[in-house]
């Protein structure tokens, strides 16, 4: 297809963003008479697009800017392009009257048009880049509970104006059991003008990863698409999306999550080069892609972005492969660790995870959830984070568990559910190893299995703790021999191959047992910089503060109140991991 003058001379709107749409404007006439074609508005049930797919063949066109909000109907309204809303001092008591409704400022986002205008923040280029015609169509699946009205509206119209008509086969809007039943009708019938709208609502409350399976059992669209039900879709969102899945089924593409302002809903942009990361215990996080990376992949800010983890909310995935992945594991709760397990399961089981910078959407972020959670919050995120640890995360798991959540191992107290089916899965579908997945899609992340380990020195008596025959003395210190080599764990454990060194109840001695991650009573903590007892072994089961100690004599070990500046209760490892 015929290039346009305009990626020469590119207009800008009153802001002095490109102007997309009167670039589509100077396109050849062929061209012209396409994107007509792609315009006109598909009735329910209509399959025209198929049709026009069939006779089109695998052709190129730009990317479809399109943006039915450009020239919007009130240029003056609040918040208009995106911008900021001030308000007088004098509504201060309102905003804050109505802000825990959403968490957000509920009071300006009603002021502004549910479909406005936002600027195209996208880079230069991608308005330039060519995508395949016969890209597949998707589903958008919106759940939500309680969502505010403004901002639901305002999502969905985002997605109605902004995407190529044909490309959307349908909005999926899964109401998961909100609370406020009169908002039901009106919703329906302002919905009901959309025939691409359907709204399917929940019995009860399932959480949002049920809510989007149930979305996505019904969608008809050959590529799933999960949006947040407070964000705005950029202009030309879509088929970067779709083109990466057209490229590689596997593929998992992101937008860009750019941030709306809980304040004043103006819409911002964010850094370049951000993806997904992780941190132990399995939280979410940005983080820029390494310098040297960026410079020795000669990467454009435009270009796909690998990344080791997505935020969640906004992806598109074909439908087939989503089953074939099987899914989300359905027993993870409400919120929370979904994006942690599909993640894991995309790159380890033959996928990829990118973030698109040419594809951008707009997301609110809010301080708190503004709904309620039927159990505890914190407790249904850990038991949710603890299934997928249990499921993905190989030996690392003791990474997860050893940064704070040893309480989740107390399976009497936490009952995590049944996971054979998604041990299964996993066997089933031949995914690759955890550590696999750090060596090769998170590299940078460096997650040392143990926290320290080679000797262990007594400050004291200045020799070497030794494991021999199933009995503990001391020696010269020799890095040469394996007797002296220790671990201390993320679980807290000081081991040699199975064998902990457990505490003895009754104060003297020790004994050497099976080391078994669910027995608290063989931990020992060490090490925080900041504590006066930073270097000795404290037996954390047994009572407070008691501390190993060498005997002066050297053949042995006792249990002893600790004392910070007893020589004979301090401990050093040959080295210590940094984490
Ligand atoms: O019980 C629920 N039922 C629901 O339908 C709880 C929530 N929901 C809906 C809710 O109305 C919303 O539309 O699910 C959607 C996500 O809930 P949010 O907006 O409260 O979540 P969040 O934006 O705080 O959290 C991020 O992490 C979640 C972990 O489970 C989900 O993956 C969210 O989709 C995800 N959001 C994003 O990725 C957007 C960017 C945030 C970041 C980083
Ligand atoms: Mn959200």
């Amino acid at each position: 297809p015929a290039q346009t003058v305009s990626s020469q001379t590119p207009n800008k709107d009153a802001n002095g963003k490109q102007n997309s749409i009167q670039k589509e404007a100077q396109l050849d006439g062929s061209e012209l008479i396409a994107q007509t074609q792609l315009l006109k508005p598909l009735k329910a049930g209509d399959n025209s697009s198929h049709q026009a797919a069939a006779v089109r063949n695998t052709g190129l066109h730009k990317v479809l800017s399109l943006d039915a909000t450009h020239s919007p109907r009130d240029a003056h309204a609040l918040g208009q392009f995106g911008q900021p809303v001030f308000l007088a001092s004098s509504e201060d008591a309102e905003v804050k009257k109505r802000w825990n409704e959403g968490h957000f400022n509920v009071y300006i986002s009603e002021q502004i048009p549910v479909d406005r205008a936002v600027p195209d923040t996208r880079p230069q280029t991608c308005g330039q880049n060519m995508v395949h015609d016969d890209l597949p169509s998707t589903s958008v699946i919106f759940c939500f509970v309680d969502e505010v009205w403004s901002t639901l509206l305002r999502s969905v119209h985002s997605v109605l104006n902004r995407s190529p008509p044909h490309l959307l086969k349908e909005i999926i809007l899964v109401d998961d059991f909100s609370t406020r039943d009169n908002l039901k009708k009106p919703l329906d019938d302002y919905m009901s003008q959309f025939p691409k709208v359907r709204i399917i609502r929940l019995k009860e409350r399932q959480g949002l990863i049920r809510a989007r399976l149930a979305g996505a059992a019904v969608a008809k669209g050959e590529v799933l698409t999960f949006l947040d039900s407070h964000i705005e879709c950029n202009v030309g969102w879509l088929e970067p999306l779709l083109e990466r899945i057209y490229l590689d089924r596997k593929k998992v593409p992101c937008p860009v999550i750019e941030v709306i302002s809980d304040k004043d809903m103006s819409y911002m942009l964010v850094d370049n080069f951000q993806r997904g990361i992780f941190k132990w215990p399995l939280v979410f996080g940005w983080s820029p892609l390494p310098e040297e990376y960026i410079k020795k992949n000669n990467m454009s800010i435009s270009d796909p972005i690998r990344c080791p983890v997505m935020a969640g909310g906004l992806f598109s995935i074909d439908k087939n492969y989503f089953f074939e992945l099987g899914a989300y594991d359905p027993g993870l709760d409400v919120w929370g660790g979904e994006n942690m397990e599909i993640s894991f399961k995309i790159w380890m089981c033959g996928g990829e995870i990118e973030i698109i910078p040419c594809s951008r959407v707009g997301h609110i972020f809010r301080g708190q959830n503004p709904y309620k959670f039927p159990k505890d919050r914190q407790k249904t995120v850990e038991r949710n984070l603890a299934r997928v640890a249990e499921v993905w995360l190989d030996e690392y798991k003791d990474l997860f568990y050893g940064h704070g959540y040893h309480h989740l191992l107390d399976r009497k107290v936490i009952d995590i559910g049944n996971l054979t089916e998604q041990i299964e899965l996993r066997k089933r579908l031949k995914c690759k190893s955890f550590k696999w997945y750090l060596d090769n899609v998170y590299p940078d992340m460096k997650a040392p299995l143990v926290k320290a380990e080679g000797l262990v020195f007594s400050r004291g008596l200045r020799k070497c703790l030794s494991l021999q025959k199933s009995s503990l003395s001391f020696e010269k210190c020799d890095l040469s021999k394996q007797t002296q080599h220790f671990n201390y764990t993320w679980m807290r454990h000081i081991r040699q191959q199975e064998l902990c060194i457990a505490p003895q109840s009754k104060g003297r001695g020790f004994a050497l047992v099976r080391c078994d991650n669910t027995r608290p009573e063989l931990r020992w903590f060490h090490k925080s910089s900041n504590s006066a007892l930073a270097e000795h072994l404290i037996a954390e089961f047994v009572s407070q503060h008691m501390c190993l100690e060498a005997e002066p004599q050297g053949d042995s070990l006792r249990l002893n109140p600790c004392e910070p500046t007893n020589p004979f209760q301090k401990w050093q490892f040959t080295h210590y991991n940094a984490q």
